[in-house]
């Protein structure tokens, strides 16, 4: 099958989850173009001669315009590869603007089938915006398929947009092969002491994530046990988590480490890892930890419970209570043979529930049945 996919090329669950996929649907023999404006962050190392491809989209500066126009853009790329490789089914990921591009490129050429993947802030955030209402709720019905990385986001979309076509839910997976525990005490040993507890949170730092409630458990913890905290990533409210570190007098055993793609070498030493997030459609940055056999302190926001089992690989909590959240993880990090039952149980869930071998051949059991027409 030739296959193109669109997705955004900034650190993030969507062009993670894209990416990967896209790597394995290559690997499973399969022809794989990625279009988009950069090339999506972890494809980075990947592609040659055998693919996966990348195609560039093209930029065009006009006085008269006072935007550049990237659906249309996009729409136009997407348009040359379909016609040049044949393209039968073209997978977005996010409702808008990659399924209306899509959509586009499939009315110019009359050739491809589009199926969407739904990934949460492009329905909850983006898509209920008065602004994008008609056209978010337009790419998800014409869409030849659609598929939502939880039920929860599969049931807020049909309530949001009062739409009651079919949305298939197909979670997302993790690489446990990447993402696995690493031993090495000398890797652990540039963050931590042995008798510290290492916590660690990663996103991209928007209001929705609520750093700062990372930053209020961890001083709570680190009140009551030696303990550090690494924050992988940037957005807009790294520099508000930073100074409400200061202000705790905590930034001395808090390590704001940027954004970087190989996270499972941050992961693979950590203790707990944390995700106090206002919504969150499904969580995979948690799925990943769990991956390494971290357990998962979360709130139970959106998906969120569909990832983390309540009291097996973690503790989920309301939105915002922080001193739940703490306590949660002072019982997860002074037990230890609770802290090694739940990395155990985390670890199962990734390569069981969540293994690319449980999720990808859903993923081409459904591009076969858009391409196909079902
Ligand atoms: O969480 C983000 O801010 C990034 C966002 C994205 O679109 O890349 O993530 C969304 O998609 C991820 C992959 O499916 C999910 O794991 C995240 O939960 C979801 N984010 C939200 O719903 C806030």
């Amino acid at each position: 099958m030739k296959v193109a996919v669109l997705c955004h090329a900034s650190a993030g669950g969507s062009g993670v989850v894209a990416t990967e996929l896209g790597l394995m649907v290559a690997q499973a023999g399969h022809e794989v173009h990625f279009v988009g404006s950069a090339q999506p962050f972890r494809l980075s190392g990947h592609g040659g001669v055998q693919g996966p491809f990348f195609h560039q989209v093209s930029g065009f500066a006009y006085a008269l315009f006072d935007q550049p126009y990237p659906e249309l853009a996009a729409a136009n790329t997407l348009t040359e590869v379909i016609l040049e490789k044949g393209v039968e089914l073209t997978h977005a990921h996010y409702a808008i603007p990659h399924a209306t591009a899509a959509i586009h490129a499939r009315g110019i050429t009359g050739k491809t089938r589009v199926m969407t993947t739904l990934h949460g802030t492009d329905v909850t955030l983006v898509g209920a915006e008065p602004a994008f209402r008609h056209t978010t709720r337009h790419a998800i019905e014409r869409s030849d398929h659609v598929t939502a990385v939880s039920q929860f986001l599969a049931d807020q979309t049909r309530e949001l947009f009062g739409i009651d076509r079919e949305i298939e839910v197909i979670h997302n997976f993790v690489d446990a092969g990447r993402f696995v525990r690493i031993t090495d005490p000398t890797v652990r040993a540039r963050f931590a002491h042995p008798d510290e507890a290492l916590l660690v949170h990663v996103s991209n730092f928007r209001p929705v994530k609520r750093a700062e409630d990372v930053i209020e458990i961890f001083a709570r913890v680190a009140s009551e046990i030696p303990a550090r905290l690494l924050m992988i990533g940037d957005g807009p409210e790294r520099p508000r988590a930073f100074e409400l570190a200061k202000t705790l007098g905590i930034i001395g055993r808090t390590h704001f480490l940027g954004s970087f793609p190989d996270v499972q070498t941050v992961l693979g030493i950590s203790d707990l890892f944390l995700l106090p997030s206002s919504n969150e459609s499904f969580g995979l940055a948690a799925l990943e930890a769990m991956s390494c056999e971290v357990p998962v302190v979360a709130t139970r926001a959106g998906g969120i419970p569909e990832v983390v089992q309540e009291g097996v690989t973690g503790f989920l909590a309301d939105v915002g209570d922080v001193d739940a959240m703490a306590d949660a993880a002072l019982r997860v990090l002074r037990d230890r043979d609770l802290y090694r039952r739940m990395g155990a149980a985390a670890r199962h869930a990734a390569t069981t529930r969540f293994h690319p071998d449980e999720i990808v051949p859903r993923y081409l059991d459904a591009y076969a049945r858009t391409v196909a027409g079902g």
